[in-house]
């Protein structure tokens, strides 16, 4: 009996160490399409550490990296069906979620990074994050994926002619393929997990992304150019399944809110450090980099504003149009 006892107690033991079995009450399996070294990452393991810390373990955090839980739609759809209770995504296939979130794809739309988190913050990032609430879903907060720039492995690129003919990579969003389309290149929407071996293969010749991303899945063996279009300002949204949320006690909604919010600083903080750093380690890893004539863009860019209202609007492009005005 003793011995059928003890036995017992190691299985227990190394089923908790392996993390079969938690001795935490809540369990929440937070997913990503980045590598562990990404911005995501570290704020995540920053958002873990205060979680765990202020309920005692009794809230676990597990990270998933790198798809390991499937792409930013496969996390969203996960949080609505409660098998996946948090995920980190930018704002690019959301919109199949959130119409009207997709306002914060146009190209051009913020000044610079105080003006996007004066917004996202602010009152409009509040009325956007109430739309997720009937979708299933909470937002916790909007990190930050950052100024996604454009890479190929054909030409550098300083005006919008020079990407006619280039096939490029886009996230699944209306608005980013009819930016890009906008610009003269030929967009196709894949998923993030497939990007690289599209590029390797030649399937496509480009793709456009922040620099922490570019860098941290190592894109500088696959493309030559990078061109500093900075043409999206691009939010990731920290987002919570609404049925997991709701079940939790108020005090451990509270801890999960802050904590949020603290990795958030924390995360903005590495992403501004990521385009300090990075840029110079991509040159050394063999990129050449340019910068482009952004007027030129901007003027390319611009119709996308007045085509895309009706849609952002959900059916008013008046409606469609202010959001866009109060945002600018
Ligand atoms: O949210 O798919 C992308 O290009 C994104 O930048 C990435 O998934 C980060």
């Amino acid at each position: 009996m003793r011995k059928k006892l003890s036995v017992l107690l190691v299985v227990l033991f190394v089923l908790l160490s392996v993390g079969v079995v938690s001795a935490a009450e809540y369990t929440i399996k937070v997913g990503n399409t980045q590598p562990m070294g990404h911005i995501y990452n570290q704020g995540l393991l920053r958002f873990k550490e205060l979680v765990e810390d202020r309920s005692n373990g009794e809230i676990e955090v597990q990270i998933f990296p790198s798809s390991q839980l499937g792409d930013e739609r496969d996390l969203v759809e996960g949080l609505q069906l409660g098998t996946v209770q948090m995920a980190l995504s930018s704002t690019g296939p959301l919109g199949g979620f959130v119409t009207e979130i997709m306002v914060l794809d146009l190209p051009y739309l913020f000044k610079n990074r105080a003006h996007a988190y004066s917004v996202l913050d602010g009152e409009i990032g509040q009325e956007l994050s109430k739309g997720f609430v009937d979708a299933g879903i909470r937002n916790l907060g909007y990190w930050e994926n950052g100024w996604r720039n454009i890479t190929n492995s054909v030409r550098p690129i300083y005006e919008p002619e020079d990407l006619n003919g280039i096939k490029i990579r886009v996230m699944e969003s209306k608005l980013m393929l009819a930016s890009l389309e906008a610009m003269g290149a030929s967009p196709l929407p894949m998923a993030f997990s497939e990007v690289y071996t599209a590029l390797e293969q030649g399937t496509i010749d480009a793709q456009e992304n922040p620099l922490a991303v570019i860098y941290s899945n190592n894109f500088a063996e696959v493309q030559e150019y990078l061109s500093m279009t900075q043409h999206f300002y691009n939010p990731a949204l920290l987002l919570i399944s609404e049925s997991f949320y709701s079940s939790l006690p108020e005090d451990y909604k509270e801890i999960v809110r802050k904590s949020a919010s603290e990795a958030k600083e924390y995360e903005r903080y590495l992403s501004i450090l990521a385009d300090e750093r990075l840029l110079g380690k991509l040159q050394e890893e063999g990129m050449e980099v340019n910068s482009v004539d952004k007027d030129a863009f901007v003027e390319a860019t611009k119709s996308v504003y007045d085509e895309n209202a009706k849609m952002i609007g959900e059916g008013d492009k008046e409606a469609g149009l202010e959001l866009m005005n109060k945002i600018q």
